[in-house]
């Protein structure tokens, strides 16, 4: 059984940015509606009692309830986890800041490009900062609640370290039309503590994944904490 991970802050830590009666019904209703159903989608399935990283390498095999409701648990317990209190850790530090310099130029066309992805996603998703084999950082968006380790066509592929929700349900109450305005003030609300620990274990996973393919000819895969309860 996956279970909802509880909200790592009080229901108005994330203000004046995300109100609290937003964060309450999106962790407490629709984060726990997904739980549910991901646990309801898998039971009785060869997927019952499999990590959430088995689970997204066959993902392509099984019903979109499957694929939908697994995304939806595991994106969101990403989301809680990488935002938090303004100030907590405003900026990208050290290693990341570095990646991020290398990979966009600089942070404030990081935050132009991921800004662009999330309101370049039509309709409901996901944007991402992802880190690709080769140790690069990407940007890119997703559909629904697809995330970028499944295994399922796209091209939105790599280890997440940052997304952010663009469904309506995660700012409606506080900006109603106005995705551009929750885009923006996300930015006073990342955790870049987090995300440059994520950071960290992306690049762990691809030399674990790398040593592990050497040793036996793509059969082996490295433990990747997709969104589950970090430290
Ligand atoms: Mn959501």
């Amino acid at each position: 059984m996956f279970e909802l991970p509880p909200l790592p802050y009080t229901y108005d830590a994330l203000e004046p940015y995300i109100d609290a009666r937003t964060v309450e019904i999106h962790h407490d209703k629709h984060h726990a509606a997904y739980t549910a159903n991901f646990n309801a989608a898998i039971k009785d399935t060869p997927l019952q009692g499999k990590t959430v990283e088995e689970i997204f390498e066959v993902i392509d095999q099984y019903p979109a309830s499957v694929r939908n409701n697994a995304g939806g648990y595991v994106n969101h317990n990403l989301y809680w986890q990488v935002i938090g209190p303004k100030g907590v850790a405003p900026k990208p530090m050290g290693m990341l800041a570095d990646a991020i310099n290398d990979s966009f130029g600089s942070f404030e066309a990081f935050k132009e490009k991921f800004a662009a992805a999330a309101m370049g996603r039509f309709g409901s998703g996901w944007a991402w900062l992802v880190v690709e084999a080769d140790g690069k950082l990407a940007i890119c968006s997703t559909a629904n609640q697809d995330n970028p380790m499944m295994h399922i066509d796209g091209t939105c592929k790599g280890y997440p370290i940052l997304l952010i929700d663009v469904w309506e349900h995660a700012y409606y109450l506080g900006y109603q039309n106005k995705r551009a305005d929750y885009v923006s003030n996300f930015f006073n609300i990342i955790n870049w503590n987090m995300v440059e620990s994520l950071y960290a274990d992306a690049l762990m996973y691809y030399a674990t994944k790398k040593q592990s393919n050497t040793q036996h000819k793509d059969d082996g895969h490295g433990g990747c904490s997709c969104g589950h309860s970090h430290h």
